[in-house]
């Protein structure tokens, strides 16, 4: 039996859902100059939430969501670092009628959305970004911090830092990466320091993408580069949020590359006290992981693919997996491995902000999709959740991706994941309404029984 109070939400994120990306005085982000993902429009119209907004949380309540996890663009709060009355019109409204209908705001206060002038300046490769990111999310604090009760930090930090050039469009070398990297941990140890000194009645954590990392056979080498894998991977960016130091063998990994960052007294020191709260988290399937040949090469992908470093681990396919049209594993009983993991590393209460499957749905004449795929997917992963509850592992809720259609990093509107369908394609944006999935209705069902019906 889950708590009453357990969230049951769902996610979107800012770039992803929101359109209007030049109204109103916002300033472009990185993802409305970047170069078009390969077979996809430009899709900065997106699922034009920004003027549907209302009729979509009125969908939201209809669904029954506790908690809707949303990201706040920074470039439509602050356009070149000065505060837009109208991009806090919009989120003030948007807080505000979801309030109305009892629905918990749970905010990511960054994901993938750099302002492009931040980013001509060097982005988070220039040591200013962390006070412009702090000015930022201390004005967030200040309008929101009554209203909103879950922060959330940085979207997939991990993600961002490994598979840059498909959710960015760049590359740079891994001592560049990682001097990002590190500039990104120390705004988000200050951001979480602000948030505390400012006593907001909430909690604040980090969003990482996580997930086990299983060994291709049962020899220790393989056992040892799922090991590295996972440090390289998860731990570098959890161990920085909990415990604010460096992972070990992330920290060997790095040494190896040549990629250390630097690192000042005064960074470790914002580090280390400065710490979160919770950890959200973000899973779609696990990782397998071999020993891996020096020499051999760096493979490179989209968030879920695997990739390897000469040395300490190459991927391996893990064949016993289902995979999704779009070729993402699916490993439901791999949540619970992976959750375990964390619960038993830091000892924290878990939220899970994203879950899910992307598909290619077909509106049909009559108005309905049939998603049981992805209801499927959802009442597996449901199910595992539950074991792990029960296991004693204390969640806070569960958001899966995503509330409604948006577009993917790199795969356009054919990939979607929402409950509620979006009527537009790649090339022709229709009339954009909206129609309630199959999914949509067995959610329903599920928040409703507070998940004993799944
Ligand atoms: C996560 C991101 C999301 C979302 C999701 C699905 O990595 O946080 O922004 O897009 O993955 O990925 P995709 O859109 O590539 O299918």
């Amino acid at each position: 039996m889950l708590s009453k109070d357990f969230l049951w939400g769902a996610s979107t994120s800012a770039y992803q859902v929101e359109g209007g990306w030049n109204e109103d005085g916002k300033e472009p982000s990185v993802q409305d100059v970047r170069t078009v993902p390969e077979n996809t429009s430009d899709f900065k119209v997106a699922a034009d939430h920004y003027h549907h907004w209302k009729e979509d949380v009125k969908l939201f309540h209809e669904l029954g969501l506790k908690a809707y996890r949303f990201s706040i663009s920074w470039s439509r709060i602050m356009p070149n670092g000065v505060v837009n009355p109208k991009g806090v019109e919009f989120y003030t409204s948007l807080i505000d009628e979801l309030l109305s209908y009892n629905i918990e705001p749970v905010v990511t206060v960054f994901h993938f959305d750099l302002p492009a002038s931040l980013n001509e300046q060097g982005g988070w490769g220039n040591r200013k970004t962390i006070d412009a990111f702090a000015d930022y999310c201390e004005f967030l604090f200040d309008t929101f911090g009554d209203k909103v009760k879950y922060w959330q930090t940085i979207n997939e930090q991990n993600m961002l830092t490994l598979a840059g050039k498909v959710i960015y469009g760049n590359r740079k070398t891994w001592k560049d990466i990682f001097q990002e990297n590190h500039y990104m941990l120390v705004a988000q140890a200050k951001v979480m320091g602000i948030y505390h000194a400012g006593c907001y009645p909430g909690k604040i954590g980090p969003a990482p993408n996580i997930c086990a990392v299983y060994p291709a056979t049962s020899c220790a080498e393989d056992q040892l580069a799922a090991e590295y894998m996972s440090a390289f991977r998860n731990w570098l960016y959890l161990d920085a949020a909990v415990y604010g130091t460096y992972n070990l063998q992330a920290m060997e990994i790095l040494r190896a590359l040549d990629a250390e960052p630097e690192i000042t007294e005064e960074d470790k020191k914002i580090m280390q006290e400065n710490t979160c709260d919770y950890i959200a988290f973000n899973y779609y399937n696990t990782a397998c992981a071999k020993a891996s040949k020096e020499g051999s090469a760096v493979e490179e992908g989209d968030q879920q693919s695997g990739f390897g470093i000469p040395g300490f681990f190459a991927s391996a396919a893990n064949h016993s997996l289902p995979k999704t049209e779009f070729g993402w594993s699916i490993d439901p009983t791999g949540l619970r491995v992976t959750a375990h993991q964390i619960y038993s590393r830091y000892r924290k209460p878990l939220l899970i902000t994203e879950n899910g499957l992307g598909g290619r749905d077909v509106l049909e004449e009559d108005g309905t999709v049939h998603d049981n795929y992805r209801i499927d997917y959802l009442k597996q992963h449901v199910e595992e959740l539950k074991k792990t509850i029960a296991d004693g592992v204390p969640f806070i809720g569960y958001c899966p991706w995503s509330a409604i259609d948006l577009i993917s990093t790199h795969e356009g509107i054919r990939k979607r994941y929402g409950f509620i369908y979006v009527n537009r394609s790649d090339f022709d944006l229709k009339d954009m309404k909206r129609y309630k999935k199959d999914s949509f209705y067995w959610y329903q069902k599920v928040i409703r029984s507070n998940g004993e019906e799944v």
